[in-house]
């Protein structure tokens, strides 16, 4: 096992069962001209993660830990975009809607990618998800289990929304969870601050949170 400080209390990391979850690096969030952007936020503040989230991913390919990517994307007749998430808001694009890289988060456009800085590699699994949260209408969990995964650490965006969704999700399946702090971002940085607080108050309610490099120094 290996101890790695974090808030409550350490996290017990353990080699055999913990995988890396990236949620949603993809040009649709953090890129101008993105769903991201579509819907009023300024994207820069995300660009800011990127070295670090891929620093993260290096860690955990260096060490051969299994990595999990999430898309958030839809299917191009978008069958899987129940209305209430398509209509949402008043902004002008939508869900499904023509933009500078394709249509908005529906799967294979260019939009939906993963950023190059952050991208799978061979191996590694990869997840469409129509929600917020991983375990929406995906066979993430079965995945995960297939491979003896207990431990997940967490990285990506936003973290207010998929992110936080996705590790209570997790933590409710029975997940021990981590979550990288500077390898997270939401475009209202206060939402990330309260995310932080939130997920390790009463004893780690949610579960843990650390600093990549805090991670990185207990993993050497
Ligand atoms: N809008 C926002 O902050 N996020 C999302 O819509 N999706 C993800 O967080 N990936």
């Amino acid at each position: 096992m290996i101890e790695v400080p974090a808030q409550p209390y350490s996290f017990a990391l353990d080699p055999e069962r913990t995988a890396l979850v990236v949620i949603d690096m993809q040009r649709d969030f953090v890129e101008h001209g993105g769903f991201g952007a579509a819907l009023g936020n300024d994207v820069t503040l995300l660009q800011a993660i990127i070295p670090a989230v891929a620093d993260l991913i290096a860690l955990f390919r260096v060490n051969a830990w299994p990595i999990l990517h999430t898309r958030e994307c839809h299917l191009p007749d978008l069958s899987d975009c129940p209305p209430a998430k398509r209509l949402r808001g008043r902004g002008g694009l939508r869900i499904g809607d023509d933009g500078p890289m394709g249509r908005l988060l529906v799967r294979g456009e260019p939009g939906a990618s993963i950023i190059p800085e952050c991208a799978p590699i061979d191996g590694e699994m990869v997840i469409d998800k129509p929600g917020k949260g991983m375990f929406c209408n995906t066979d993430c969990e079965a995945m995960l289990r297939a491979r003896g995964i207990t431990h997940l650490v967490f990285a990506g965006v936003t973290t207010e929304v998929c992110v936080q969704t996705s590790m209570r999700e997790a933590n409710d399946r029975g997940f021990e969870c981590l979550l990288v702090t500077d390898c997270t971002e939401s475009y209202f940085p206060e939402y990330k601050a309260a995310v932080v607080s939130m997920v390790i108050a009463q004893g780690g309610i949610v579960g843990w949170a650390t600093d990549l490099g805090t991670l990185k120094d207990a993993c050497k």
